[in-house]
C-alpha cells in the first residue's frame, strides 16, 4: 500500500505552504508543494536499494518563494521566452530583457494552487489546481489548469497537465515542468558523468537572445547529437557554454530520453505527447543559494522539459500553442525509473 502525507511546509508572504508526499513501498516518494505546484523532492533508490533525493531543491518555503530559476516549478501558461513578449496586439510581461519568459513573474511557477489526492489500486495521485486568468496570472483568456503527480508501484512518476479554457476569447497554452535532475543521489557529484541518449535528430538554432531563429539544424557531426549514449561531461568538454537548447523528438519514438550514472544504478526513462525537449544543463549557475544542502554551482543539475517549441506563435507552421475557447488540452510525461 502507497501512503500519502500533507503538513505544513512553512510560509511565503501571508500564504501557507503545503507539503503532499506521496510513497510506495518500492522505496520512491515525492514531495509536492502547493506554491507553483512544484516538484520539491523525488526519493529513488540506487543498485544497492538506498533511496536518495535525485532533484534538486531549495532549503525552505522562504527561498521557494525567492526563486528566479523555478527550481521544481509547474512553468506556465506558456514555457520559455516569447520574443518581445508579444502576441499578436498582446503585451505580455517583458521580464526577460524585452521578452517574456516562463509565464513572468505572475507565472503559474509563482501562484498559489488548490489540491485533491486520490489513491486507488494502481497509483497515488496528487491534483493541483488553479484559475488562470488575466487578473492574476496576466495572460489573455481564461483558463482552468490542472496539474498532477502521480506514482504507481512500478517505479513511474507521471505528470499530466490539463487546461481547460473557458470564455469567448482564446488564450495560450504550452506548460512544462522545471524539474533539475541529479541521478547520483542528494546531487553528490555533478551530472557530468550521466548518460544521455535523445531520439532528436534536429535541434533550433538560437540567436544571442536564445530565441528560435527559425531555423532547425540536423544534429549530425555537432555536440547535439545524443541519438547514441554520451556522457554528458565529454560533449560539455567540446561545448563549455554547456546546453540550454532546443531539441526535436520524434513522438513515434518512445523514451525520448533516456538519462543514466553509472555509479548509483540509476536510470530515468522519458516519454511524452510532446514534441520538444528544452535541456538547460546549468552550466555557469555559480548562485549563492543552497541547493540540497550545498551552494548551487555549474552542472549541479540537468533540467528537462518537455514542451512544444518555444516562441511557437511567431514561426507559421510549428506547433499550434493557441488554445480555442472552450477547449481542453492534455499533456503527459512518464518519467520511468530504473534502479
Ligand atoms: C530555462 O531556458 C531557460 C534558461 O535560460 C533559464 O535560465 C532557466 O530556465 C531558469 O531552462
Amino acid at each position: 500500500m502507497g501512503s500519502i502525507t500533507i503538513r505544513e511546509w512553512g510560509n511565503i508572504g501571508t500564504e501557507k505552504v503545503m507539503c503532499i508526499t506521496l510513497s510506495q513501498p518500492n522505496g520512491m516518494s515525492v514531495s509536492c508543494i502547493n506554491y507553483g505546484a512544484r516538484l520539491i523532492r523525488l526519493l529513488v533508490p540506487d543498485r544497492e536499494g538506498q533511496s536518495e533525493n535525485v532533484v534538486l531543491g531549495l532549503a525552505d518555503a522562504e527561498a521557494y518563494g525567492n526563486d528566479r530559476a523555478s527550481f521544481g516549478a509547474t512553468v506556465g501558461p506558456v514555457a520559455g521566452r516569447i520574443a518581445g513578449g508579444k502576441w499578436g496586439t498582446v503585451q505580455l510581461e517583458q521580464n526577460a530583457g524585452e521578452h517574456h519568459i516562463h509565464g513572468g513573474n505572475r507565472g503559474w511557477g509563482q501562484q498559489f494552487w488548490d489540491f485533491t489526492t486520490e489513491e486507488t489500486k494502481e497509483a497515488i495521485t496528487v491534483t493541483f489546481s488553479l484559475e488562470s486568468t488575466p487578473e492574476t496570472v496576466g495572460y489573455p483568456g481564461r483558463l482552468q489548469a490542472k496539474v498532477s503527480y502521480s506514482l504507481d508501484k512500478e517505479g513511474c512518476l507521471t505528470i499530466t497537465m490539463e487546461g481547460i479554457s473557458r470564455d469567448t476569447e482564446e488564450t495560450l497554452f504550452n506548460p512544462t515542468s522545471h524539474i533539475y535532475f541529479n541521478l547520483s543521489g542528494d546531487a553528490k557529484h555533478p551530472i557530468t558523468d550521466h548518460v544521455l541518449q535523445l531520439s532528436c535528430e534536429e535541434v533550433l538554432e538560437l540567436d544571442a537572445d536564445k530565441l528560435p531563429t527559425g531555423t532547425k539544424q540536423a544534429v549530425t557531426g555537432t555536440a547535439f547529437d545524443f541519438r547514441e549514449a554520451t556522457v554528458l561531461g565529454e560533449t560539455i568538454r567540446k561545448r563549455p557554454q554547456g546546453f540550454d537548447d532546443v531539441f526535436l523528438v520524434q513522438l513515434g519514438r518512445q523514451p525520448q530520453l533516456i538519462l543514466s550514472d553509472e555509479e548509483s544504478g540509476r536510470q530515468l526513462e522519458l516519454s511524452s505527447n510532446r514534441s520538444s525537449i528544452v535541456l538547460f544543463s546549468t552550466t555557469d549557475m555559480n548562485e549563492p543559494y543552497l541547493v540540497n544542502g550545498r551552494p548551487m554551482r555549474s552542472h549541479l543539475g540537468l533540467a528537462i522539459e518537455a514542451q512544444e517549441v518555444p516562441d511557437a506563435i511567431h514561426h507559421q507552421g510549428w506547433n499550434n500553442i493557441v488554445l480555442a475557447p472552450n477547449t481542453l488540452a492534455a499533456r503527459v510525461q512518464n518519467y520511468t525509473f530504473k534502479w
